[in-house]
């Protein structure tokens, strides 16, 4: 019979009570002075799925308040997502912006 070990090893790593949710990120629209809206618009549709009416609204938002959250989703795809559409701005010679930040 294998003996029953008399010292005690303590995990070295403290377990997770909870398993925690990945933080969502949000992608968000940031205006500028020289983007043409209908160029805005075209991005917002391309890279984000949205319909024409979505997009514009989203555009308008960001053009009187300076900027817009368009859509949220895990770390890794808003920023992926941000830099194409942020890309395809620079691309056509404008200075569009897309962000990205956590959520609360
Ligand atoms: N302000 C731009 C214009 O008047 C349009 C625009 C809207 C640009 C939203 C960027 O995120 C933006 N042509």
């Amino acid at each position: 019979m294998p003996e029953t070990p008399d010292i005690a090893i303590k995990p070295r790593i403290k377990p997770k009570l909870k398993a925690e949710r990945p933080r969502l990120h949000k992608v968000i629209l940031v205006n500028d002075d020289y983007t043409p809206r209908e160029f805005v618009v075209t991005v917002l549709k391309a890279e984000f799925s949205m319909s024409e009416d979505q997009a514009h609204r989203v555009m308008i938002t960001a053009h009187q308040r300076g900027a817009c959250v368009v859509a949220v989703f895990a770390k890794d795809i808003a920023e992926t997502k941000a830099t194409r559409a942020t890309d395809a701005g620079r691309r056509a010679g404008y200075p569009l912006l897309f962000t990205t930040e956590p959520e609360e």
